[in-house]
């Protein structure tokens, strides 16, 4: 049958979604799609660890620090990052970019999304000695986040740059 007829407006359908979800950026009550749209951009898609080109170990610390404090990452790369909290207190990492970072820092602030959080694939929560990890796809060249988002960490200037080339 003629399936084509339906593609465009499906299509139109699907592209409107899209930019009423990014363009909400100050209305809070269309959290249909609150889970997944900030867990995915420029900053890259969920990785599959089979394929990493390789793992970064990353350290967080009480003093609001990220050891190390910046990455280089070639674009199309898969990277673990193996983040282990050697403080004493539970940190967050969150890969995004400003928007994500800024996204989530609201969440946490206003308490609107604490159950769900830690079910997002760009983020782990370490409690002190223990390890975690984000598996992530850098699919575009720019220069990217990875923040701690537990009360008053981002703030204290508790993230790290990514640069990704090529
Ligand atoms: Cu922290």
């Amino acid at each position: 049958m003629s399936t084509s007829r339906h593609r465009i407006p499906i299509l139109l359908a699907v592209v409107l979604l899209f930019a009423a979800s990014c363009s909400s950026g100050s209305s809070q009550d269309d959290d249909m799609n609150m889970d997944d749209e900030h867990a995915a951009g420029a900053f890259g898609e969920p990785g599959d660890a089979a394929n990493a080109t390789r793992t970064i170990e990353v350290t967080a610390n009480d003093n609001y620090t990220f050891d190390p404090p910046s990455v280089a990452i070639s674009k199309g790369e898969t990277v673990i990052f193996k983040v282990t909290n050697a403080g004493s207190i539970p940190h967050t990492f969150l890969v995004g970019d400003q928007a994500a970072q800024d996204e989530h820092e609201e969440e946490m602030t206003s308490g609107e999304n604490m159950a769900g959080m830690h079910d997002e694939p760009n983020i782990v929560e370490v409690q002190p000695g223990e390890t975690g990890e984000v598996v992530w796809h850098f699919t575009d060249s720019g220069t990217f986040i990875y923040g701690c988002h537990e009360t008053g960490h981002y703030a204290a200037g508790m993230k790290g740059t990514i640069i990704v080339t090529g």
